[in-house]
């Protein structure tokens, strides 16, 4: 390649990125002020990180989770499909590692791709998992993501973080700053948070 279109070439790379920070500036600039608008009426933000698990994926029933969680209201703030190394996937269930079954759930987890979300919302802790139903689906409530497609404990579909510190602590380890559009300005936003 020659020299200048080399130096061209890096010109667009550094256009490119001035460009996207700039839009990622600007996306926080709009997120410190919605949060601050939902703080000013009491509400708090959570973040949730949710796995669309190996079974949901290679079932085709990733587009059918992903929709009940945006009907819901919850907002993406992160997606993408991946393949879980032992690394992360120990990491994620490190508190189950004395368990019997955390071999198995390493294994179920890196056996196929995944999708995984970042979610924000009011409450999206509790929501999300509402959502997502009992950890026994035979136990899950008809309506609930296990409920209606889940039979076993070891084939559950969906993972969703179990408190706010955990919901933070997930969405950090599953991605990087530039994948996370945090707050970003939905339009509908104002006819689901209050
Ligand atoms: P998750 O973390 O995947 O969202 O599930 P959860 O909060 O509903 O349940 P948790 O207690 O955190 O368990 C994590 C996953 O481990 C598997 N498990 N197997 N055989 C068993 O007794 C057993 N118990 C838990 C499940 O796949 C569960 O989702
Ligand atoms: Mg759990």
């Amino acid at each position: 390649m020659s020299q200048r279109r080399l130096t061209s070439n890096l010109a667009n790379v550094t256009e490119a990125s001035r460009w996207s920070y700039t839009f990622f500036e600007r996306a926080c600039i709009i997120s410190s002020q919605s949060q601050n608008r939902m703080r000013q009426k009491g509400n708090l933000l959570e973040r949730t990180l949710i796995i669309v698990k190996p079974d949901a994926v290679q079932r085709g029933l990733t587009g059918e989770i992903i929709r009940r969680f945006e009907a819901r209201g919850l907002k993406i703030i992160g997606m993408k499909l991946m393949q879980v190394d032992r690394a992360l996937a120990e990491r994620h269930y490190d508190v189950h590692r004395e368990r019997p079954f955390f071999p198995s759930l390493v294994e179920y987890i890196i056996s196929a791709p995944v999708v995984v979300m970042a979610l924000e919302g009011t409450d999206a802790i509790a929501a999300a998992r509402a959502t997502i139903g009992a950890t026994k689906p035979s136990e899950a409530a008809p309506g609930s993501i296990r409920g209606d497609y889940g039979l076993e404990i070891g084939r559950n579909l969906a993972h969703g973080s179990d408190s706010v510190e955990n919901g933070k602590l997930e969405a950090a380890n599953f991605f990087n700053a530039a994948e996370l559009c945090g707050g970003w300005a939905r339009d509908v936003d104002r006819w689901v948070f209050e």
